[in-house]
């Protein structure tokens, strides 16, 4: 399909460990190109070389004993870079941003599960994004367990955040519930059913937020109405 443009959107996944968003980005990202609307796939903290590299520091070096507030640190160091190379140009060039994590990760993780202060953490979101903040936040809703099941199928290492066990995913669990009520762009989706009925949640939820983004035939959006 010939692929259409002007709709820059930044749309985030959020949720706890193992809830899908990986499945689902690679979901969206298909029907997208189906519809034939340019978008950027992409993941934090990582998207660029330098957040790469940040990111085998912080999740990959369970050795590593580590302040909250270096690993806060370290993760905005890579999310400046992640807003300037990747998702400023690609808003510019009116595609639709898909991104894993972003800044409510943050919060829920540095803030609700490691407890540093929110304001603290929410002043250095500010330094690393210069304000830019997502169109939306879909957040996949999974008891913490069933995702910490999800991941033990997969056989997976836990990596040095996961690591740190059952109290600490169920207070970002909490911390991302709490967030969802007092932020207007963040929609809760049930992440319970097979990855084909979640998928169509997050869609469903897309189509009725931005229509002019989204519906196949609809009219293109020329600008970033934010
Ligand atoms: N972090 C942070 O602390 N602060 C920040 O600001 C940011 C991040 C940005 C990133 O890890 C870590 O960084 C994360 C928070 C921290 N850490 N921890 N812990 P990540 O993004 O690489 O990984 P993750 O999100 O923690 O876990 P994950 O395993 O990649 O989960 P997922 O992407 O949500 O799920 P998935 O890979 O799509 O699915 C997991 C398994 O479930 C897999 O076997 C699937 O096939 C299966 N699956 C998926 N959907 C379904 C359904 N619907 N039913 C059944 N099974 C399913």
């Amino acid at each position: 399909m010939e692929a259409r443009t002007g709709a820059g959107r930044f749309i985030v996944l959020e949720g706890g460990d193992g809830a899908g968003k990986t499945t689902q980005v690679a979901l969206l990202s298909a029907w997208l190109e189906a519809i034939g609307l340019p978008h950027v796939s992409t993941r934090e903290p990582g998207g660029t070389p330098v957040g790469e590299a940040i990111r085998t520091v912080v999740l990959g070096r369970a050795d590593l004993d580590m302040p909250a507030q270096t690993e806060l640190l370290l993760i905005l160091a890579a999310r400046a870079a992640f807003v300037r190379d990747v998702v400023r140009p690609a808003l510019e060039a009116g595609k639709v941003v898909i991104a894993d994590r972003f800044s409510l990760s943050t919060l829920a993780y540095q803030g609700y599960g490691r407890g540093l202060p929110l304001h603290q953490v929410r002043a250095g979101i500010d330094i690393a994004t210069g304000g830019l903040s997502p169109d939306l936040y879909l957040l996949l809703d999974l008891p913490s367990g069933e995702g910490a099941e999800r991941q033990r199928r997969d056989g997976a290492e836990a990596d040095r955040i996961e690591a740190a066990g059952a109290d600490f995913r169920e207070a970002v669990r909490n911390g991302y519930l709490a967030l969802a009520e007092s932020e207007p762009r963040v929609e809760v989706v049930s992440a319970r059913g097979t990855p084909e009925e979640v998928h169509a949640r997050l869609r469903d939820h897309l189509l009725t937020r931005f229509p002019e983004t989204f519906l196949a035939e609809g009219p293109i959006d020329r600008g970033r109405s934010g």
